[in-house]
């Protein structure tokens, strides 16, 4: 099995997180985005979509989506449950999941592609490229401090996003919020209950992957 990853991008960020909670090692490349290793020939043949993570797995197989590659380790090492335990919890983590997935890890996304000088013709990820749409990174800015004030009433009624659980959904929003302060995106200091859950999450050694 072998990992590929890049330390300085969000995305596999995501999945050492959730490796880190469940106290996993995995043979890791590292794919030095910043210098174009995503279109070196050898990892185009092995991810067609040019985008890291990538777990190749010892039969040859390829995950190269964030939470099918969490997923993969869910099944295979079950504890800590990250996915939910009980039929309801599992519904309101892939709820809360897919939540944090689209107003915030992609908002930011799109916030920092479309607005990065470095990125003017990769406003997405992948093989073609797209130019920069600036109106876009505007409206993303503002989606994304409407996703910190959801995220601040959502963790007024919880400890952690899907309820009393740590789950895959906490690490999405964290990831996001690490992401958006790249742009010094933050959020409010009156968000008092998204400040308690942040210093909760910051406290786990995991967040440090
Ligand atoms: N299919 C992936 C996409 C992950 C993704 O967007 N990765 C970014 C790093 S954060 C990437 O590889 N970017 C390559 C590039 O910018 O060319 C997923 O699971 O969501």
């Amino acid at each position: 099995m072998l990992f590929y990853d890049c330390t300085t991008a969000p995305s596999p960020r995501r999945v050492r997180i959730f490796l880190a909670e469940k106290g996993v090692v995995v043979p890791t490349v590292q794919v030095d985005l910043r210098k174009g290793g995503q279109f070196d020939p050898a990892f185009r043949a092995l991810n067609p979509e040019v985008t890291v993570p990538v777990l190749e797995l010892d039969d040859g197989q390829r995950l190269t989506d964030i939470v099918g590659i969490c997923r993969y380790f869910e099944e295979t090492v079950p504890l800590p449950c990250l996915f939910g335990g009980s039929p309801v919890e599992k519904a309101l983590v892939e709820s809360w999941l897919r939540w944090a997935d689209r107003e915030g890890f992609y908002a930011t996304m799109d916030a920092f592609r479309n607005s990065t000088p470095g990125l003017k013709n990769r406003a997405l990820p992948g093989p073609r490229d797209y130019p920069q749409i600036a109106e876009l990174a505007e409206r993303s800015k503002l989606r994304i401090g409407d996703f910190f004030s959801r995220l601040d009433e959502r963790l007024s009624h919880g400890v952690y996003l899907a309820g009393a659980n740590f789950s895959i959904a906490d690490i999405t929003a964290i990831v996001a919020i690490d992401f958006a302060g790249w742009m010094k995106i933050v959020p409010r200091a009156d968000h008092a209950h998204l400040h308690r859950w942040l210093a909760a999450v910051r406290a786990r050694p995991s967040s440090g992957a």
